[in-house]
């Protein structure tokens, strides 16, 4: 059973990717699961090189700081697997209709009111599909705003499959249950996000202790008065309960009982945040100053990732008539 999941390097790692996502990867993870950089997806709308570069870097530390082990599961960049991908995602947009892709509601949002848009943003679902059915992935953990395009690499591959002759695992996507949302805390009804950029509402898992004190107390509440879990009513004070619930380990109800005005909520919150934070903040920055750790576990991540692709991609590009 493979299980395929990544990050985008398109900001900083936040308090909601690492509850949301890497700290669940770090806390599961078998030999034949692939936790990859995203870094040719950040190309799809205007980049920065030297921060790419940066932000590659900075998010490959934070999974192993997190927890992941390189020896177990396999840790890689996207683009290190540059070669077979171009290769799959050119017969896989040869297998997909200009329908199917222009079809997709992140392009249309994303796209909406940009002057101009690359084409890349366009195929990137078509690319993110070569990532899943290159690794034969048999599961893909998919935020709601995935789960059109994880449906389309499903329809990919079995169309490949009935056209050309079976080669690709169908995946599945599964919904993440705990903390799924992690949101803005200075507008709750957002969720926090990298793009946000240097947001007050951003926990950011670099920020040092005082910064994530400091946007914690300034986090937005209500005018209630009581310390309640009613995401419907009180947005803000349920976010933070959320937050405490995934740090602590209990649920938001639980949380609720353990304090009884919203300052003592975010003292709560923000002593969890810095101890959840703490021990993976202080291992990146050692990984960040060993730059040849980082190269030899990305090199073997890319050995290992590009030699598990090369027979499903050899098997397609034969069935496919080209060898
Ligand atoms: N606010 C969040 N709460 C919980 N989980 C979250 N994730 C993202 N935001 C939250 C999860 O983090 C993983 C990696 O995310 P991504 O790199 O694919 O980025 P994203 O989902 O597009 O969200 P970001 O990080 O906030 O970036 P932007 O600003 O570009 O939207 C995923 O598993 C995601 O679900």
């Amino acid at each position: 059973m493979t299980l395929l999941s990544g990050i985008q390097p398109t900001g900083a790692i936040h308090l909601g990717n690492y509850l949301g996502a890497v700290r669940r990867w770090a806390t599961a993870h078998g030999r034949d699961d692939m936790f990859f950089v995203v870094d040719l997806h950040a190309m799809t709308v205007p980049h920065h090189p030297g921060r790419l570069r940066a932000r590659t870097r900075e998010q490959l530390a934070v999974l192993l700081a997190a927890g992941i082990d390189p020896d177990v599961a396999c840790v890689f960049v996207q683009s290190d697997l540059v070669d077979q991908l171009g290769a799959l995602t050119w017969l896989l947009e040869s297998t997909c209709t200009f329908g199917e892709a222009n079809r997709m509601t992140q392009f249309k949002e994303k796209s909406e009111g940009q002057a101009s848009v690359r084409l890349s943003l366009l195929t990137y679902p078509v690319l993110m599909a070569a990532d899943i059915l290159l690794h034969g992935a048999d599961e893909v953990p998919v935020g709601e705003d995935q789960t059109q395009h994880l449906e389309l690499a499903r329809t990919l591959a079995r169309r490949f499959n009935n056209t050309y002759g079976e080669v690709f695992t169908v995946p599945r996507g599964v919904l993440p249950q705990v903390a799924a949302r992690v949101r803005d805390l200075a507008d709750p009804t957002r969720k926090m996000a990298k793009s946000s950029g240097d947001s007050p509402g951003t926990i950011y898992l670099l920020d040092p202790p005082d910064t994530v004190r400091r946007k914690i107390q300034r986090a937005v509440t209500d005018t209630v008065g009581e310390v309640r879990y009613d995401p419907e009513r009180q947005p803000g004070v349920a976010n933070l309960l959320e937050i405490l619930a995934a740090c602590t380990g209990v649920s938001p109800y639980t949380a609720a009982g353990t304090v009884d005005s919203y300052a003592a909520l975010k003292a709560a919150v923000a002593d969890a945040v810095v101890e959840t934070l703490r021990p993976v903040r202080e291992r990146t920055v050692e990984l960040l100053d060993d730059p040849a750790e980082l190269d030899r576990v990305r090199r073997a991540g890319a050995e290992r990732a590009r030699r598990r692709a090369q027979p499903r991609l050899d098997a397609a590009l034969e069935v496919v008539g080209l060898r």
